[in-house]
């Protein structure tokens, strides 16, 4: 993608624009998503203006509900930054010098409404989607808010790698497994820096603090064959390529193996996956040399975890503090994560004991009812697919209580997909005829549904899924 694309000026115009307003305020109210591209959003924004010596707090919120679009109107700080949220909602946002820095699909009754970007709402609008580009794949709220922050002052450069592990959050290195579009050019600033190292390796979660076994296990995308699940057989490979498991009695990680160890077990991987899914296995891979290896602040994928792990807990205050560089935030995220693990295997154990699931011909599904929290229900969900004696050739539609009504998380194997199945659609189209809202991804989506329409949601649902899988 040339430097000069037209699309990018003119992203680079309105984040200019921006940074103009940021420059002219007295304080700054900064709401962001609470989710690990929000929150290295958030904390962009709050070094950008600490740098210009601006006052500012900085709020976190689930989603822009009324509660926090209250939050944008009723504030009294001279301007509102929202980042990583708020394009869905312009309609809502009556109050004067707002600034979005977004990259969700932006409203489309405000869009018509609009004939230039700095009209008279006093709303400037930061966001892929209005530039012809895609915010899903291309940029991330961070990597918006980081143009922003590069407008404002050059020097902000060395906050790329924040924007990088926030597009890492949003899975934005899916397609040909690396960064495209934008992204490719806030990674060329990090890398510019020495803040980022681009390196092809394996793609699988865990390359800095997972035990080697653990690290071959939990592979799903590619399943591998013989390994994917299989403790016992993990080991043994690692055994049979005469790879130590443990060294100085510590568990060794991918990162601790040499080039030589590395080698012998991609060669062995590619060998069992016979052809496919290599290209999902070996891609681009940023590692983070300025943080201490064996910690999962090296690894942008494992950095981006944790921070969701954060945000998970109503917790996301202690991700800013981390990618702020406050080093006691890290035992604080720590303790979430052991939290995350025990909510987690509570909750299977739940499904599993009480057995739930319910199966329907082209759905199966389970009321978690209050026992699983709605922040982990869609986790739970994906993670019972396929284990012991629960099918995987048909979608898992999970319910569970939420504060606004049932929150719904469905997922779905990954074989779907050839077959037809898109759970973004199928979710959004239930969604919407009980009177909810949702969307998400083909493989896994959400929803949140009046209380007791969830019925009435299963049957729809399952009659769309039947449609697209037959
Ligand atoms: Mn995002």
């Amino acid at each position: 993608m040339p430097a000069s694309d037209a699309r990018y000026e003119m992203l680079e115009r309105d984040a200019a624009a921006a940074a103009s307003a940021i420059r002219e305020a007295d304080d700054v109210l900064v709401i962001g998503h609470i989710d690990a591209d929000g929150i290295c959003a958030s904390a962009i924004a709050s070094r950008t203006l600490e740098r210009l010596k601006k006052k500012h707090d900085v709020v976190f919120v689930k989603k822009l509900d009324d509660a926090s679009i209250e939050k944008v109107n009723g504030s009294r700080a001279s301007l509102v930054w929202l980042v990583d949220l708020g394009s869905g909602y312009l309609s809502a946002i009556t109050r004067q010098n707002v600034i979005v820095a977004d990259h969700h699909v932006p409203d489309p009754g405000w869009m018509n409404g609009q004939t230039s970007l700095f009209d008279f709402s006093g709303l400037i609008h930061v966001n892929p989607h209005t530039r012809g580009m895609d915010g899903s794949g291309e940029i991330s709220g961070a990597g918006v808010t980081y143009m922003i922050s590069k407008a404002a002052d050059e020097k902000n450069k060395d906050l790329a790698y924040l924007a990088m592990i926030g597009a890492s959050g949003d899975i934005q290195d899916q397609a040909g497994s690396k960064f495209i579009g934008y992204n490719r050019k806030i990674l060329s600033d990090a890398e510019g820096n020495g803040d980022i190292e681009v390196i092809s390796d394996l793609r699988l979660f865990g390359r800095e603090t997972r035990p080697l076994t653990q690290f071959i296990q939990y592979c799903n995308d590619p399943v591998i064959p013989g390994l994917t699940s299989e403790y016992t057989e993990c080991s043994r490979f690692f055994t049979e390529l005469n790879i130590e498991l443990k060294r100085n009695g510590s568990w060794r990680a991918w990162s601790d193996l040499d080039d030589d160890e590395k080698d012998a077990v991609k060669i062995s991987l590619i060998e069992r996956l016979g052809g496919s899914g290599i290209e999902r296995l070996i891609g681009e891979v940023c590692v983070l040399p300025r943080f201490r290896k064996g910690t999962e602040l090296r690894d942008a994928k494992e950095f981006a975890t944790l921070l969701n792990s954060c945000g998970r807990y109503d917790d996301a205050p202690v991700g800013l503090r981390i990618c702020l560089g406050d080093k006691n935030a890290l035992s604080e995220a720590a303790k979430n994560r052991s939290e995350h693990k025990k909510q987690l295997s509570i909750a299977l154990n739940y499904i599993k004991q009480n057995k739930i699931i319910r199966e329907k011909k082209y759905v199966q599904y389970f009321h978690a009812h209050g026992e699983i929290r709605d922040t982990i229900v869609g986790i739970a969900a994906g993670m019972v697919l396929g284990s012991d004696g629960i099918r995987n050739d048909i979608p898992m539609i999970a319910f569970a209580n939420a504060d606004d009504g049932v929150k719904v998380s469905a997922r779905a194997d990954k074989s779907l997909i050839i077959k037809g199945l898109d759970l973004s659609s199928a979710v959004k189209t239930a969604a919407e005829r009980v009177g909810g809202f949702g969307g998400g991804h083909n493989i896994a989506a959400g929803a949140t549904i009046p209380s007791g329409k969830e019925y009435e949601f299963l049957h729809i649902i399952e009659s769309v899924i039947e449609t697209q899988l037959t």
